[in-house]
């Protein structure tokens, strides 16, 4: 026996002398495998919604053994306060800013991404990866007037996706429905789906003519319309009955949609994006999970988001590819709490600090509204390590280039795979800030926010929006939480941060038609 194992091992050393030289002479061996990439993303997860990032009163295990394993970025942004600006600048490596078309959007909007435009799942096809995204998408679909009966096209297949399964636009908004690869999961053709955001279809019951009739949750502002499973939504839907989500196992459907992925593709080198609906209203906890936080719903998502990476990253080590998988961990914008449901955020929220020590939330241009729990992690080969450095998801897409050895690039993502990599802390210089069509700008430890009108705080949400008449400038490392502006105090660096973000951003942003807010 033991002869026999001398033998096998001998003729596999042979063989990998052998049969393993490279062009480059060097042996298979010593070269790196393409690693997977996974891009895991959360909505509306704040900054202080962590347990790594300082919460004490929400348990987040799963999210922190990322964070405790890899490197916990303090100063890691999203592009924008919101949802589809953040989506297309991670994706297109492009400023959101820059399209006039990435805001808020309704579930019937056409995509926003050029199947022209570079994007990170064309970038992994071109070295031969197969991708795949699973979760939101929320940047729109078809090229208007989208027939949900039919093949609904252009979507994330024609912008690099190979496998996409997908909600449209958000968990608030109709359609109610999976998309997968461009076709509605479950449906019934002679059950035909209708979708309106101007006009209700005749007859249909409505969360504002039917409040009695919203027997899940009860709406606060907006999400008046078409009731679905005891929640009003964003929209009018009539039909597709049997291919309506249930939005309590929501969390588990794409679980195991994203778990089915990586099994089916654990062989080829492959890049995921699974983007998680939670925090995000309606906050709809499956049993399991109701009642564990003590904070209500939303606490409850919280811990069971927690609990789908623990289960996907489960499947990476089962799956044996842990090693050879980097994941990206982050949030599409900071966080709120009654954003236009009675769900208990507010009433059940106790001590927890969703946005930490920071000032502003969801929607806003002070730093809540971006700065999010940002970190990245990969078994054995990142170490271990809190960094300072400002980074920002418009910057993956170049770093990811970098990753597999590509040298495509857009304008606006700056290359920092070694900072992502925690093996330097040289973040950005400057960084252009958005929220609801308004821009800011961090420099350095520098933040500043043109005047813009409108209200200062956004009585709905409860947030400070950023909002005022003059120009704000705050010095972060001795102000963190935006307490005093100091633009008066300091002329001099006023003056050169509005150069430098004219020169970014140039002299029209004060005249950018805004998305105004209540
Ligand atoms: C707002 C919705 C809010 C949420 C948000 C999008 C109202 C009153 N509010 O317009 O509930 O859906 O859009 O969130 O309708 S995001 O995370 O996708 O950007
Ligand atoms: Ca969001």
């Amino acid at each position: 026996m033991r002869r026999l194992g001398i033998i096998a091992s001998l003729l596999l050393s042979i063989g990998l002398v052998i049969g393993c030289q490279s062009k480059s002479g060097k042996t298979v061996a010593e070269q790196p495998t393409k690693p997977n990439v996974v891009i895991i993303y959360m909505d509306d997860l704040g900054f202080g919604d962590v347990g790594a990032y300082g919460a004490t009163e929400l348990k987040t295990p799963n999210f922190d053994k990322l964070a405790e394993g890899g490197v916990r970025f303090t100063d890691g942004h999203a592009t924008s306060a919101t949802c589809t600006p953040s989506r297309y600048g991670l994706l297109t490596g492009v400023y959101p800013w820059r399209n006039k078309d990435a805001k808020i959007l309704p579930g019937t909007a056409p995509l926003i991404i050029s199947t022209e435009q570079l994007t990170i799942p064309k970038l992994f096809k071109e070295k031969g990866y197969h991708t795949g995204i699973v979760g939101k998408w929320h940047l729109g679909l078809g090229t208007g007037n989208v027939d949900w009966n039919e093949h609904v096209t252009p979507g994330p297949n024609e912008v690099g996706f190979d496998h996409a399964y997908i909600m449209a636009a958000t968990q608030d908004r109709v359609p109610t429905v999976y998309i997968d690869n461009g076709y509605v999961d479950g449906l019934d053709k002679n059950d035909p789906i209708l979708i309106d955001y101007k006009n209700n279809f005749e007859g249909q019951p409505t969360g504002k003519t039917h409040p009695e009739l919203c027997t899940y949750q009860m709406w606060h502002h907006g999400h008046n319309n078409t009731i679905i499973n005891g929640i009003p939504r964003i929209g009018y839907m009539k039909g597709g009955e049997a291919a309506r989500w249930s939005d309590v196992d929501m969390a588990d459907h794409f679980l195991v949609r994203a778990q089915e992925y990586v099994k089916a593709h654990k062989d080829e080198p492959f890049m995921l994006v699974y983007t998680m609906q939670q925090p995000h209203v309606p906050r709809t906890p499956h049993s399991r999970f109701e009642g564990t936080s003590g904070m209500g719903p939303r606490g409850d998502v919280i811990v069971e988001a927690d609990w789908c990476l623990g289960e996907f990253m489960k499947t990476l080590e089962d799956e044996g590819i842990m090693e050879n998988t980097l994941i990206i961990f982050s949030s599409d914008n900071g966080p709120v709490l009654n954003d236009g449901y009675y769900d208990d955020a507010v009433e059940k929220l106790g001590k927890h600090t969703p946005a930490g020590v920071l000032r502003g939330g969801k929607y806003s241009l002070f730093q809540a509204g971006t700065r999010v729990p940002f970190i990245t992690y990969w078994k054995g080969k990142i170490q271990p390590s809190v960094s300072d450095a400002l980074v920002c998801q418009v910057d993956i897409l170049a770093s990811l280039a970098a990753l597999i050895g590509s040298d495509s690039g857009t304008q606006d993502s700056k290359e920092m795979l070694d900072v992502l990599m925690g093996k330097s802390k040289e973040g950005r210089t400057e960084l252009i800030l958005e929220a609801t069509s308004r821009t800011a700008m961090r420099s350095g430890d520098w933040a500043l926010i043109p005047p813009y009108k409108g209200v200062a705080l956004s009585k709905h949400v409860n947030i400070e929006i950023g909002n005022d008449t003059e120009w704000q400038l705050y010095n972060l490392k001795e102000d963190i939480s935006q307490q005093n502006n100091v633009a008066e105090a300091n002329p001099e660096k006023l003056k050169e941060l509005i150069e430098t973000f004219e020169s970014i951003r140039g002299t029209a942003y004060s005249n950018t038609k805004k998305l105004e807010l209540k």
